[in-house]
């Protein structure tokens, strides 16, 4: 681990200087180089989801009684993509490689309890029948899990994104069209009311990221290492906005409710 470093000391050029840093940062795993600007936006991501974790973990006791379920619910939404964000961070730096499968094992827990947010904001100022909430459920799992088998190749990447739409695109008409769409219109805090207009448009516009960056991945025009550092670039940012500014949404409304 010294060899490296005692070679750096000589080095002619600045190319061979980036590439001797991007040596010791795949030998030690820890370094996040210079050169290394897809690393910055998954560090950056990384203390964006502990601040917001925290922030929600200390405003949770000034938000009126029936929110602090829902503001409990976006700190566990930010804690969890931090906790994935370590390692996401570590094994991009280390691989130069889209850390997948911690990508999955985050939006697994997060995106069905960001459905169960939809449940607790409607249930906290109206009836909600509770087949309602385990359609959402199972529906968001099922959309995961086809694009899980399609990435890891237990399935098609054409079929695993079939299933993945699908389920997407049922969450979708059930929270504007179906049953969902139909109790928001009735009810009457203008709080809630706000809330669950945000969370539609992070589930409808917010989420079309995924596929689509699953889309480029696959099924797209030739990739190349570039795209592949375009998708993560856009998925770190994309996780900011439908985890963080989610939560910030909860907040802002439980907070005019409390004026
Ligand atoms: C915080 C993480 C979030 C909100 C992740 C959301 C992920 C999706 C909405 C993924 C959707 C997919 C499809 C609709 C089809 C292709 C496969 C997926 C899983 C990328």
């Amino acid at each position: 681990m010294a060899a490296p470093a005692v070679a750096t000391m000589h080095l002619p050029s600045k190319a061979m200087q980036t590439l001797t840093m991007s040596y010791i940062s795949r030998e030690t795993g820890a370094t996040l180089g210079a050169h290394d600007v897809v690393g910055a936006t998954f560090f950056i991501a990384l203390n964006m989801m502990l601040a917001f974790t925290v922030f929600f973990a200390l405003e949770r006791t000034s938000v009126p009684t029936q929110w602090k379920r829902s503001v409990t619910v976006a700190m566990l939404v930010t804690g969890i993509a931090f906790w994935n964000y370590i390692y996401m961070k570590e094994a991009w730096v280390i691989t130069q490689q889209s850390p997948m499968t911690y990508r999955y094992t985050d939006w697994l827990i997060t995106v069905p309890l960001q459905i169960v947010e939809f449940y607790l904001i409607l249930s906290a100022v109206t009836k909600v029948s509770e087949s309602l909430f385990y359609k959402l459920l199972l529906t968001s799992v099922i959309m995961l899990v086809g694009g899980y088998l399609g990435e890891i190749g237990a399935v098609s990447v054409l079929c695993g994104f079939v299933i993945g739409m699908a389920g997407w695109l049922y969450i979708v008409y059930e929270i504007f069209f179906g049953e969902c769409g139909a109790i928001s219109g009735k009810v009457g805090s203008k709080a809630a009311q706000s809330a669950f207009n945000t969370l539609r448009l992070i589930v409808s516009v917010g989420w079309i990221i995924y596929p689509l960056g699953y889309y480029l991945v696959y099924l797209g025009p030739t990739f190349t290492y570039h795209s592949e550092s375009v998708v993560n670039i856009v998925y770190n940012v994309a996780d900011l906005v439908n985890k963080g500014a989610f939560g910030l949404a909860i907040y802002s409304a439980a907070m005019t409710e409390a004026r």
